[in-house]
């Protein structure tokens, strides 16, 4: 079937975001709570295969600090933890500490060209999207996606496939008709659940992951070129 439209998702794939940019500001909420937590880049590399932030707080006091959890209003403080989190996020992509990954500001122009839709569907919370777009690709370019699917939308986040599921059903397209780009063995199983092809551009630990469904796996998306992929899709 003609490819009508390609889905990204966003940390790791758009952008090298986690290691830079989420996890300073997980650690940063951390401090500023009075919390003697600090993620280091090993540690944090272990975490993101929980994803969503706040499910990922919890998963690290389960493992290291399980008194944390027996306290009282828990679910309120890891909000507000994460809520302090994403206002440090969105503070740090603004000033530019995260950048595109190579090959992903040219295959948006190419789409954009050629009048194929776009659209996100991502784990992390709707602000960081907006923040990333705005600081990478310009004030204009939230609006250059058509469905961004983010966040808590969908209560079962990757590797469950409803944020496919819930931006393919606002696209009104079938999965044939779509192209996803993943970074992680959790966003591939996302977007393979929904029934989508998918371009693996692997980053943290999954730079060694086989995905052997994978329409392509590339080291990034250099050069990669429209109607190739366009053809590649129609013969899959
Ligand atoms: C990545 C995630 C997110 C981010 C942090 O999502 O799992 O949890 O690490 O963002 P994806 P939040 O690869 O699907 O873009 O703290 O806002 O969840
Ligand atoms: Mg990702």
């Amino acid at each position: 079937m003609t490819l009508r439209a390609l889905i990204f998702d966003v940390d790791g794939t758009l952008a090298d975001t986690e290691n830079d940019g989420h996890r300073v500001a997980f650690n940063q909420s951390f401090a500023d709570a009075g919390l003697d937590w600090d993620w280091d880049p090993e540690l944090y590399l272990d975490l993101l295969a929980v994803t969503g932030g706040k499910e990922r707080i919890r998963h690290y006091a389960e493992l290291h600090d399980p008194g944390f959890l027996a306290g009282p209003g828990v679910t309120e403080r890891i909000k507000a933890l994460h809520a302090a989190k994403t206002e440090t996020y969105t503070r740090l992509v603004a000033a530019g500490r995260v950048r595109l990954r190579p090959g992903v500001r040219g295959l948006i122009e190419q789409a954009r060209a050629t009048g194929l839709r776009l659209a996100i569907a991502t784990t992390t919370t709707p602000a960081n999207v907006t923040a990333l777009l705005t600081a990478t690709l310009g004030t204009d370019s939230p609006g250059w996606f058509e469905v961004i699917g983010a966040g808590d939308v969908v209560p079962a986040k990757k590797p469950a496939p409803d944020i496919y599921e819930w931006v393919l059903a606002r696209l009104g397209l079938p999965a044939v008709a779509c192209l996803a780009f993943e970074d992680s063995r959790a966003g591939y199983a996302a977007a393979r659940g929904a029934g989508l092809r998918v371009v693996v551009t692997p980053s943290g630990r999954d730079l060694d992951t086989a995905f052997p469904d994978a329409l392509l796996v590339l080291p990034d998306l250099t050069g990669t070129d429209l109607d190739d992929l366009s053809e590649r899709h129609r013969g899959a």
